[in-house]
């Protein structure tokens, strides 16, 4: 049949895909001076988590160093990670949060 000759001879598939646009974590990285409370205010406040889903991941990234927080597209997360670093600006704390392609 058409189609499975060049395949076979190839040695190539062609997959339908289905385009998915790129995701982001937003991740949020310990340090040793900014308050655990405002972590969580911070969790609680921009990424829509109970105080107790915000206490736990806080407490995570206080233990391992870091933690993923979210899953967004390329702006979502852009503006997440702004509006992270200017609440912990204006606050004078040192927290910091960074994004990464999946
Ligand atoms: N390590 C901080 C403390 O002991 C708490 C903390 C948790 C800081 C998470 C940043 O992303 C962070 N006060």
């Amino acid at each position: 049949r058409p189609g499975d000759r060049d395949e076979v001879e190839l040695g190539v598939k062609t997959r339908p895909r289905t385009q998915r646009p790129p995701m982001y974590k937003v991740l949020l990285l310990n340090d040793d001076f900014t308050p655990m409370e405002f972590v969580v205010h911070v969790l609680e406040r921009l990424f829509n988590m109970s105080h107790a889903q915000a206490i736990e991941i806080m407490l995570t990234v206080h233990r391992k160093g870091v933690a993923v927080v979210g899953v967004f597209s390329h702006e979502i997360a852009e503006t997440k990670v702004a509006q992270v670093m200017e609440l912990a600006r204006r606050q004078q704390h040192p927290l910091q949060c960074t994004m990464e392609k999946e």
